[in-house]
């Protein structure tokens, strides 16, 4: 069993909702079990900015799915919720949920980076993995709360539930 934190984005087609269904999806992946979902975020676009503001959160679950595996079934739920992949890199999407961690692993294959690459510069990522992992070492030996500290909100909101 592994604990893996997935990080959820929408700018597109109701955000809120695109994330209220990635969390349903989530919770009846196979061979894993739903541990919590952070507060969603509202946060500007990192990349081109004519783009809409984001909805942003992490998931927490644990899993017995190999890495791949659990790509293979993330990336089937970014498709059943219409995200279309476009041609300009870092536009706007219906739905993004990447592997940020898995457990203690450091993956480096064609199709997985974790931790994932933007992770410790992403505001979006950093402060909802912290309100629900708030004791987190990284790989790196860099605890969350660290990370947090040298990170600026950057206009990053927490939405009420
Ligand atoms: N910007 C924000 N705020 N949130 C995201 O989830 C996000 N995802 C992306 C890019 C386009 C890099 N920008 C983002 O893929």
């Amino acid at each position: 069993m592994q604990r893996v934190y997935l990080g959820l984005g929408a700018n597109l087609n109701n955000p809120i909702k695109q994330l209220d269904n990635a969390v349903i999806a989530l919770k009846s992946l196979p061979s894993s079990e739903f541990i919590a979902c952070s507060h969603y975020y509202a946060s500007k676009p990192m990349g081109p900015q004519d783009q809409p503001d984001y909805v942003n959160a992490v998931a927490c679950i644990n899993t017995s799915l190999e890495p791949e595996q659990l790509l293979d079934l993330t990336q089937a739920i970014e498709l059943e919720h219409g995200r279309v992949r476009k041609a300009e890199r870092w536009g706007a999407r219906t739905l993004d949920i990447d592997i940020l961690l898995f457990g203690e692993h450091t993956l480096n294959t064609e199709r997985l980076t974790v931790p994932h690459y933007g992770l410790t510069e992403r505001e979006f990522v950093v402060y909802p993995l912290q309100e629900i992992a708030p004791e987190l070492i990284l790989p790196s030996g860099a605890s969350i709360q660290q990370i947090v500290n040298t990170l600026p909100l950057n206009d990053l909101q927490q939405l009420p539930r």
